[in-house]
């Protein structure tokens, strides 16, 4: 938890975790460090992201610089696909977590990195929220699929599936990549709000490309503390928004009595393949090596 914040810590949040932003309490310093990362991922997402990611961000004048107002912002995507973005202290519980998205909000942290993290952290911050997650929810398709997992998810916790659900978010929302008629491109979070993954997840021949298929990725180990090993690629939202659109009573059942799991780097002869990675990153090492 983001003790450094004292917006943060002076406030209970509510029931659902939601607390007050208190936009007028970000200091210069908080709202430079939003603007250095906001112009950082601008340049190196040139070519790199999925053209309804620029879409949101113009749709919700996101470049209008600074760390975003809710209450300027939450209007144009209400307006837009109905979602909005509430504030939270820090991760929450993922009932919680669910309960939000199946009612259309986004829980968003309130406090921003610090100058000595701008390249990696562990818990999501404003700008991997709103820069990272914000944009697509204005989409529509992506706003329908984010809901729908938000409910799927909540089915999945009374059947104890909670892992396979958290891995589709994990290699959509988080990991995702599209292949466009020209060429991959970013959509997931967790890339688009990364100067150094942005650049590896398009250019690397380290990791594996392969198709999306989603009860393969509900299946396939994942890794939190360094650049994927395998990305998933869909062709279109309307494909990820389809893929959800079955009955998931019988796949929970099947789940739970079947838990195993494809180590990250396995390609199966089921595989769609667009590119055979050479691991070579993560054989040296990855991020701890390049820390040495
Ligand atoms: N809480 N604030 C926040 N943000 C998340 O992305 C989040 C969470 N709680 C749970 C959770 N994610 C995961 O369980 C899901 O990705 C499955
Ligand atoms: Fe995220």
């Amino acid at each position: 938890m983001p003790l450094n914040d004292p917006v943060i810590a002076e406030q209970t949040h509510a029931a659902d975790f939601t607390i007050a932003q208190k936009w007028d309490r970000y200091t210069e310093d908080e709202h430079d460090i939003w603007n250095t990362l906001y112009a950082q991922q601008i340049e190196v997402l040139k070519g790199r992201a999925v053209e309804e990611f620029y879409n949101g961000l113009d749709a919700l004048d996101l470049n209008m610089g600074g760390i975003p107002d809710l209450s300027v912002l939450n209007p144009k995507l209400k307006a837009l696909t109905g979602w909005e973005v509430v504030m939270v202290p820090h991760l929450v519980p993922d009932e919680i977590f669910f309960e939000h998205l199946a009612n259309r909000r986004f829980p968003a942290g309130r406090f921003i990195r610090g100058r000595d993290q701008m390249d990696y952290l562990e818990e999501p911050d404003v700008f991997h929220d709103i820069f990272g997650h914000v944009p697509l929810l204005s989409q529509p398709v992506f706003a329908d699929y984010m809901q729908a997992y938000g409910q799927g998810g909540l089915r999945a916790l009374k059947h104890d599936c909670l892992k396979n659900l958290a891995r589709l978010y994990w290699y959509t929302v988080e990991f995702g990549l599209m292949k466009t008629p020209q060429g991959m491109r970013i959509y997931g979070a967790g890339i688009v709000s990364s100067r150094t993954e942005s650049v590896f997840a398009i250019d690397s021949s380290s990791p594996n490309r392969l198709h999306f298929d989603l009860e393969r990725v509900m299946h396939t180990d994942y890794r939190i503390d360094d650049f994927q090993q395998v990305y998933f690629a869909i062709e279109s939202f309307e494909e990820l928004f389809e893929a959800t659109q079955q009955d998931f009573g019988p796949l929970y059942k099947k789940m739970s009595r079947e838990k195993y799991i494809h180590p990250i780097t396995d390609i199966l002869e089921s595989d769609r393949v667009y590119t055979q990675g050479s691991q070579a990153y993560a054989a040296a090492g990855g991020r701890l090596a390049k820390a040495k």
